[in-house]
Order: structure tokens, then C-alpha cells, then sequence
């Protein structure tokens, strides 16, 4: 019979392409190799190093999937592979990489000007520039067709928004040089995104104050962005998209990558648990990794992995071919996030009260995976989206 591989139980290797496959290469060897040693310290001492983005573009990791300005112009599977071989090491790397790529690069590819593509594509292709993505707000999470930040036109200076407001919770907001911001034109109530220019705010009209003691995703740095009269040239707003189709779009590929990642941070879990099951010795000098009950959770939880690389696959082979639904994206995220957060809980106690220890790194991954069925659509909305679509109706109102 062919030999079963607790790390790819269901051959999907098979349904990736070569060149698909070298790319996992690469990016598994950076990650291993580069990433994970800084981890653990970056996450006692919640310190973000931007560092890890430039190597990210030098190896061509960054924005991959667009074709021209700089970037690899990958299949979105590969971009999905780039993305598992991330959060391997930690959600918040993760997080930072898909903000940067998905959500900023994405966003300007698909809905910026010519002008936008070619100023800021290459540099963040490189990491040189690094973007946040700023949708929610203190008051509004998941409903940002309520939001109140506002954009009018500028009092003095002739050919600017005016923008004010404040947003929360913003992965790389500290840090980002280029700040994609969500508000609402004051002229029509409609949503609309503006691209702001740290370097070009007058002192006074942008502030980006992290958000400091989290108790997850403690490698990727988080804060708010503050708004006060900040003038953006009218240049700066995408000129065609309106409404929440907008941000949406652009989260419809970080949506899809975090169903990619968090397998990659479960199968690492997995990886771990195995082995300190296998070392692990208790009663008559037995491995724990003999006990059923041990042996069920590795069962369930390498189970909950492979499937969900299948399913992230089909997505990804559907999304490159235009057939992917949003509620496909909603499906794919719903379940890869609540499976690994599941399983990451259960794996954890087969390292007993090493689990307590932070260099044991299970830990760490519980935390993080809150946070991934938190963002991006708390998995009970993606329920929701589902239920809609499944009835006709929507149960959010
Ligand atoms: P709804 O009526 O559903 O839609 C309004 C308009 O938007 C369009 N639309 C989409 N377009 C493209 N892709 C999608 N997935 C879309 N979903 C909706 C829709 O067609 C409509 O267009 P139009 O032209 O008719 O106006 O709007 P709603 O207000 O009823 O939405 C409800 C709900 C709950 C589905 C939605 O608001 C939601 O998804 N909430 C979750 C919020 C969320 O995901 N926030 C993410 C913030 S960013 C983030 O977390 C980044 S973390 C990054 C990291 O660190 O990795
Ligand atoms: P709320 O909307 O207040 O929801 C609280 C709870 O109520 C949830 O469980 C939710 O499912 C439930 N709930 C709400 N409405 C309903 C309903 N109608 N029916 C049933 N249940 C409901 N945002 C950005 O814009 N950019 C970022 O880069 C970004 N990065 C983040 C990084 C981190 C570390 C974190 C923690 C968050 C980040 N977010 C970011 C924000 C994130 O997207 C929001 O936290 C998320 O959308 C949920 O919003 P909320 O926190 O306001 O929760």
C-alpha cells in the first residue's frame, strides 16, 4: 500500500503545481530558517521587526500574486502556500505579510489609479514601504457600514479631503508609512478609500498610537490611527469604488490567505504535539503518545488540517479562474479559523503544564488563533454571511 504521511495525510502536495511547490520551498526555508528564531523573543518582548518584510520582498514574497510593478505575479494556491509557511512560525508575522500584501497592494492593484500602481507597487513589493489597512473603528467592528470617519472638502488647502476620525485596532498602523483609510465622503454618505501619505500629514493631523499589552498576536505590532482635519490630496481617493464593496473586496483575499495560514500555525501544532508525546513518558515508562485519548486529539487535529488545505486549494483554483464566491472566502475562513483555535485548544493539553511555558510555543498559538477567528470577520458573522446566503435572508439588522 502507499505509505500515509501524517504531514500531508491526504496528498495534497499531488495538486500543486512544480513550480507552485518550489515557491512553498522557499518561502518554508525563509521561515524556518530566518522567522522562527526571532520569534519567541519578539513575542515576550511584543516587538515587531520590519525588518522581516524587506527580506520577505527581497525574496519576492510580497504582493506575489500581482502581475507587473515589481511583484511575482504567483497563482493565488501559491500565494496561499506562501502565506501557510508564515503563520507556521507565528500568526502575527502572518498578520503583518497579509496586510502589507493582500489587503494594501491588493487594494491599490485593484482599485487605485495608474499613477497610485507605479508610486507605491515597487517600493512595497520590496518592503521598503511598509501599509496598514484601516477599516474598524472604536465603535464599529463588525458593522463598518457604520462608520463615522468623514472626509470633506479641505477648508484652506485648495484640491485636498479633509479627513477626520479615528480608527482602531490597526495591524502595522505605528509603523506604516502609507495608510489605506476607509471613511465616508461627507458630499454623499458613501464609503470611499483614501490612500494618505505619512510623510505628507502637517504635524498634529495624523497620529498612529500603538496599542501596547495584548495578549495575542504579541509579534505583530497593532494601533490606532487618529485623524484630525489630515489633508489628503483628492488624488488619493480611489476614483471608482464606492459602498463597503471596497474594503470587502480587498478582504476577500486576506480572508482567503487566513484560511491558508492558520493551517499552517495548526499543522505546526501538530508537529510539536506529536513529538513532545512521543519523548514524553508517564506511567511505567510509556510514551504518551501510546494513550488513546492522546492519539484522538493528534487524530482530530491532523484530520481538521488536511481538509482544510483542500478546501483553501479548490477555493484558490476557482478564485484564479474567476469562480470563487465571497461566500466561499466566508466558508473557507469560518472553518480553517475555528478548527485550528479548536484543535490548537486541545493539542495544548497533551503538553500538560510545560503547555504554561512559553518556549514550549503552543501557547502562543492558542492566543494567536483567537485573534485570526476574531479579525478579518468574527467566525459567528461568517456564519451569518452563510446563513444569508443559504436562506435569502439576512439576520444581521
Ligand atoms: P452588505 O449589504 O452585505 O454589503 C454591502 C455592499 O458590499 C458588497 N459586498 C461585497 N463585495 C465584495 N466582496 C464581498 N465579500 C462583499 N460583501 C459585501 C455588497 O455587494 C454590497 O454592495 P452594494 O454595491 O450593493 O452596496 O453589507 P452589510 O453592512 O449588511 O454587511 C454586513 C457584514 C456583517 C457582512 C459585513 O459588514 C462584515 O463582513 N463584517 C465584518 C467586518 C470585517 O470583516 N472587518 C474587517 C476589518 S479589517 C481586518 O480585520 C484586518 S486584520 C488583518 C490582519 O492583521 O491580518
Ligand atoms: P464587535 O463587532 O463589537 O463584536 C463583538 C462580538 O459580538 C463578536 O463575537 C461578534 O461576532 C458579535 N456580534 C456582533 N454583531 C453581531 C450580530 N449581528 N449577530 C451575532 N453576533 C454579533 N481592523 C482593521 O480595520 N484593520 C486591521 O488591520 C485590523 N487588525 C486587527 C488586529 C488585531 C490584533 C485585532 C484584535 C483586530 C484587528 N482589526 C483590524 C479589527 C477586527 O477586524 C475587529 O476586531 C473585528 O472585525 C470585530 O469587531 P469588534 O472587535 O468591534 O467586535
Amino acid at each position: 500500500p502507499v505509505p500515509f504521511d501524517w504531514k500531508d495525510p491526504l496528498g495534497a502536495n499531488n495538486m500543486f503545481s512544480e513550480d507552485e511547490l518550489a515557491i512553498s520551498e522557499t518561502a518554508e526555508s525563509y521561515c524556518q530558517d530566518r522567522m522562527l528564531p526571532r520569534v519567541l523573543e519578539a513575542y515576550r518582548n511584543e516587538n515587531f521587526d520590519r525588518k522581516i518584510l524587506e527580506e520577505m520582498g527581497e525574496l519576492g514574497l510580497l504582493g506575489a500574486t500581482i502581475q507587473g510593478y515589481g511583484c511575482a505575479g504567483v497563482s493565488s494556491v501559491a500565494s496561499g502556500l506562501i502565506t501557510r509557511a508564515v503563520e507556521r512560525v507565528d500568526s502575527g508575522y502572518r498578520s503583518g505579510y497579509s496586510v502589507q500584501s493582500a489587503l494594501v497592494m491588493g487594494g491599490i492593484e485593484e482599485f487605485g489609479t495608474e499613477e497610485m500602481k507605479e508610486k507605491y507597487l515597487p517600493d512595497m513589493a520590496k518592503g521598503k514601504m511598509l501599509g496598514c489597512f484601516g477599516l474598524t473603528e472604536p465603535n464599529h467592528g463588525s458593522d463598518p457600514g457604520s462608520i463615522e470617519t468623514i472626509a470633506k472638502p479641505h477648508p484652506s488647502k485648495k484640491g485636498h479631503y479633509s479627513l477626520s476620525g479615528s480608527k482602531t485596532w490597526i495591524t502595522n498602523s505605528p509603523i506604516a508609512d502609507l495608510l489605506l483609510v476607509w471613511a465616508k465622503l461627507g458630499s454623499t454618505g458613501k464609503i470611499r478609500g483614501f490612500v494618505i501619505e505619512r510623510d505628507q500629514c502637517p504635524p498634529g493631523t495624523l497620529e498612529t498610537p500603538p496599542i501596547k499589552n495584548k495578549n495575542g498576536l504579541r509579534a505583530s505590532i497593532t494601533g490606532m490611527i487618529q485623524l484630525d482635519q489630515c489633508p489628503v490630496p483628492e488624488a488619493n481617493m480611489f476614483p471608482d469604488v464606492e459602498g463597503l464593496k471596497g474594503p470587502f473586496s480587498c478582504l476577500n483575499s486576506a480572508r482567503y490567505g487566513i484560511a491558508w495560514g492558520t493551517m499552517g500555525a495548526l499543522e505546526d501544532c501538530i508537529a510539536r504535539a506529536r513529538e513532545y508525546a512521543l519523548e514524553r513518558k508517564q506511567f511505567k515508562g510509556n510514551p504518551i503518545a501510546k494513550y488513546q485519548l492522546v492519539q484522538k486529539k493528534l487524530a482530530d487535529a491532523t484530520t481538521d488540517a488536511a481538509y482544510g488545505i483542500l478546501a483553501a486549494t479548490q477555493v484558490g483554483r476557482l478564485k484564479d479562474e474567476g469562480k470563487a464566491a465571497p461566500e466561499m472566502v466566508s466558508m473557507i475562513k469560518r472553518q480553517n479559523c475555528d478548527r485550528a483555535l479548536v484543535n490548537a485548544r486541545a493539542l495544548q493539553e497533551v503538553f500538560g503544564g510545560n503547555a504554561v511555558s512559553d518556549e514550549y510555543g503552543i501557547g502562543r498559538h492558542v492566543a494567536n488563533l483567537f485573534v485570526t477567528q476574531t479579525y478579518e470577520g468574527q467566525s459567528d458573522i461568517h456564519s451569518l454571511i452563510l446563513g444569508r446566503t443559504i436562506t435569502g435572508i439576512q439576520a444581521f439588522y
